[in-house]
C-alpha cells in the first residue's frame, strides 16, 4: 500500500519526538528550512514510555507528521549491560507513539531504527530483505528486537489501519549533540573524547576496545536528518529503507582518522577483554539512491565538525 507523495511539509505541524537527542536535534535543524511548525515536548513534561501521558499529549498537540527519534540508545557496552532498559524503553516509546498517532489521525509518521536489526552474519552490504533471515548480534539483540518490532508496528498499522507510516534504518551515526560519556557512548564520541584527553594531558597512548578489526559505516547526523526529511516527503511504502553512506572503515582506521583530526600523534593499545560486536555492518543504500538521495559529508569532514562541537561543548561545561 502506498500513500500520497510528495507529502508536503509546508504549513504542517511536525512533532519531533526525542528532540533533545543527537538525531532529534539534527531533524529540528533540518526542518527549520521547511516552513513547517516544529512541535517538541521535554521528557520532564511527558515520559514517552507512559501510554496515557503520550496519548494525551499527542491528542492535544495534534501533529500532522511525526518523526520517532525518541529512543534509549547507546554503544556496545551500554547495550550489552542494560538489556532490560533497551528492550522495555524502546518497545514502550514506539508502541505508544505509533498508537497515539493513529488515534489522533497523524497523516505521516517516520519510525527510526538501526542497522543492528540485521543478522550478525548477513551478506554485505546488507539489503533491506536481510531482515529476519538469521540470528542477531548478541551484544545488541535486545535493542534490535525492539527496533524490529517498531518496523513491524509501522507495517501493521499501514496494513490494518491504512496509516501512512514508514521506517528508516540508519547505519552508525555521529555528529554534534552526541553522547560523550565513555561508559554509554558509541565509538566515535568515545574516541574523540579519549584522544582529545590524551592530547591535552600529553599522553602518548589511547586504549581502543576490542581488536580494531570490526568494520563500521559512519553517517554524519545532519546527512541523516536530510535523508529523513527526503523520505518523509517522497517515500510511502511498506518496506523499511536503509540510510547510510555506502562505505565503511575498520575501527583501527577510524582511530587513525580521529587522531589526525584532533592533531595527536601516539599509539593505540587494543583491549581484547572488551567486545568487538558484529564483525561488519554496511548497509545497502541502493533503494535510497533510487529515490534520489545520497550522503554528502565525507568522514574526515564530519569528524572535524563533531570534534569542533565537542571542544565548544567542553568549553561551555556542557559535556
Ligand atoms: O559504536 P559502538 O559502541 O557500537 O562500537 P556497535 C563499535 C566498535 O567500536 C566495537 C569498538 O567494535 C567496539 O568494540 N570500540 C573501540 C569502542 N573503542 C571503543 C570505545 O571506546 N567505545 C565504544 N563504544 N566502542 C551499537 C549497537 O553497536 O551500534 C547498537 O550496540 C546500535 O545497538 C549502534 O546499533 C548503532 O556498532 O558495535
Amino acid at each position: 500500500m502506498t500513500g500520497k507523495v510528495p507529502f508536503d511539509l509546508a504549513g504542517r505541524r511536525v512533532f519531533v519526538a526525542g528532540h533533545r537527542g543527537m538525531v532529534g536535534q539534527a531533524i529540528c535543524r533540518r526542518l527549520a528550512g521547511e516552513k513547517c511548525e516544529i512541535l517538541t515536548v521535554r521528557r520532564a513534561e511527558v515520559d514517552l514510555r507512559r501510554q496515557q501521558a503520550t496519548e494525551d499529549w499527542v491528542a492535544k498537540a495534534k501533529p500532522d507528521a511525526v518523526f520517532v527519534a525518541a529512543a534509549t540508545v547507546g554503544g556496545i557496552l551500554a547495550n550489552a549491560t542494560r538489556p532490560a532498559e533497551f528492550l522495555y524503553d524502546n518497545l514502550a516509546i514506539e508502541t505508544n507513539l505509533i498508537e497515539a498517532s493513529r488515534k489522533s489521525g497523524v497523516a505521516k509518521l517516520l519510525f527510526l531504527g538501526s542497522s543492528c536489526i540485521y543478522p550478525r552474519e548477513a551478506a554485505q552490504p546488507m539489503a533491506e530483505t536481510a531482515l529476519l533471515t538469521g540470528p542477531l548480534e548478541p551484544t545488541n539483540e535486545w535493542y534490535a528486537i525492539a527496533k524490529i518490532a517498531g518496523i513491524k508496528m509501522a507495517q501493521a498499522y499501514r496494513r490494518q489501519h491504512g496509516c501512512d507510516y514508514i521506517s528508516a534504518m540508519p547505519t552508525n551515526l555521529y555528529g554534534p549533540g552526541d553522547n560523550f560519556d565513555l561508559q554509554s557512548s558509541h565509538v566515535v564520541p568515545a574516541l574523540i573524547a579519549k584522544i582529545h584527553a590524551a592530547k591535552t594531558e600529553g599522553r602518548g597512548e589511547v586504549e581502543i576496545w576490542g581488536s580494531g578489526r570490526p568494520k563500521r559505516e559512519f553517517l554524519f547526523v545532519d546527512d541523516l536528518a536530510d535523508a529523513l526529511v527526503h523520505l518523509m516527503k517522497h517515500y510511502s511504502d511498506e518496506p523499511h529503507l536503509n540510510v547510510g553512506t555506502g562505505s565503511d572503515v575498520t575501527i583501527a582506521e577510524l582511530a587513525e582518522t580521529i587522531a589526525r583530526v584532533v592533531g595527536w600523534q601516539g599509539k593505540f593499545r587494543y583491549d581484547a577483554s572488551k567486545p568487538d560486536g558484529t564483525p561488519r555492518k554496511l548497509v545497502d543504500v541502493s533503494k535510497l539512491a533510487a529515490l534520489g538521495w545520497k550522503a554528502k559529508t565525507p568522514l574526515d569532514q564530519g569528524l572535524t565538525l563533531a570534534y569542533g562541537w565537542y571542544r565548544e561543548a567542553l568549553a561551555q561545561g556542557a559535556v
